[in-house]
């Protein structure tokens, strides 16, 4: 038998098999067996390499634009600002979006360029899905391409370590009820090649976050969800649209409704961007040129003074004297502050260095 054929018979047989305490240990060992075939099976075919999806990434964050074909990717990278190519724009504050097209005609088992556009995906920060007011059930085809192909939205890894040791087997410890038997556990560690080893489990897990937690190559996202072509809702229809966003598991109030044509909800789309990724931008005062409200340091929220200064280049903080802020981050304005304080969106930042 095939790998192919294998796989298919291990997901026949988890779709067939009830889920219950009593069959959970049986269906977390054949959904390990299943998640390492396609490994395997993934790994052969992608043997002998593929043509390179060249997008040159610039800039501090990007944006993977996912949708089905004609949902207006194309239009809203024109619409936004520096559009500087056809599959590149770049947003304000040094925000990238890239236009991942053929996504769905291509990414199942690596078709054609599938693989390479999912690693689009992949080196990206968020997601942002795009979909048109008359197709919101594409959605959930769009994540269960992503799922397929090992990144998980809007999740964080599951909380939990695992160490090996010489003998003793299989110990599991957790904090309270996590949602599985111990079995469970001890049967999916097993088939992962553990022998022996400490489990720590922190929080409440499925039996595929467990698999994910033991496997190293989930990308772990947040994503976004716009709705184009906002323009053609008719008054009544609204309604309808937010009944479709709800029927995929999604908050109306959450979605954003943009229209790339019309250039309508952009800000909002790129506010939402900008939050998503937790980017903060720091106003450098500099010597005898002043604060530069232009083009203002581009840095992830919780970094420092010291971050900034890395983030400067050339010697600043092995100069570095002491910094003055003013601004969100400050306690009143020009706060003397050394290089752990940490820095707030629109901070204004001056670095006095040693010459
Ligand atoms: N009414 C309306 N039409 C739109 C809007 N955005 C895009 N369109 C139209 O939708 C069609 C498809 O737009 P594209 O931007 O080419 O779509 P795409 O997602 O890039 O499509 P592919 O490149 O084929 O994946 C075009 O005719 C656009 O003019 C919008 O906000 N409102
Ligand atoms: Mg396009």
């Amino acid at each position: 038998m095939g790998l192919e054929e294998e796989i298919e018979e291990l997901e026949a047989e988890i779709a067939n098999t009830p889920y219950n305490k009593s069959t959970e240990a049986h269906i977390g060992r054949l959904k390990s067996k299943l998640a390492q075939k396609k490994e395997t099976l993934e790994t052969r075919s992608s043997a002998g390499g593929g043509e390179g999806y060249a997008i040159e990434k610039t800039g501090d964050a990007t944006v993977a634009l996912v949708g089905f074909p004609s949902v207006g990717k194309s239009t809203l990278l024109n619409a936004l600002t520096n559009a500087d190519s056809e599959t590149a724009a770049t947003l304000n504050v040094g925000v990238q979006l890239l236009d991942v097209p053929g996504l769905i005609e291509g990414a199942a088992g690596g078709r054609g360029g599938g693989r390479e556009v999912l690693s689009v995906v992949r080196t990206a920060d968020v997601v942002l899905f795009m979909l048109s007011v008359f197709e919101i059930e594409q959605y959930a085809r769009l994540r269960e391409e992503l799922y397929a192909n090992k990144i998980r939205l809007d999740q964080r890894p599951p909380s939990m370590s695992v160490t090996k040791k010489h003998k003793g087997g299989i110990d599991v410890t957790t904090n309270g009820d996590v949602g599985l038997e111990t079995a469970t556990i001890e049967e999916v560690l097993r088939e992962h090649g553990y022998v022996n080893a400490d489990v720590t489990l922190r929080e409440e897990i499925t039996v595929d976050q467990l698999i994910d937690g033991l496997m190293d190559n989930r990308i772990y996202l947040p994503s976004i969800v716009t709705v184009n072509k906002a323009d053609l809702i008719d008054h009544g229809y609204l309604d309808t649209v937010h009944e479709e966003l709800r029927g995929q598991g999604l908050d109306p109030e959450e979605a954003i409704f943009i229209s790339a044509e019309e250039q309508k909800g952009l800000d909002s789309l790129k506010q939402s961007i900008h939050e998503t990724i937790g980017l903060i931008r720091v106003y450098m005062d500099k010597p005898g040129r002043g604060v530069d409200y232009e083009e203002p340091l581009v840095l992830r929220e919780g970094d420092t003074v010291e971050d900034a200064c890395e983030k400067i280049g050339s010697d600043f903080r092995e100069r570095f004297r002491f910094a003055r802020v003013s601004g969100p981050s400050a306690k009143h304005d020009e706060q003397q502050v050394g290089l752990d304080h940490e820095l707030a969106d629109e901070d204004v930042l001056r670095l006095i260095v040693r010459r």
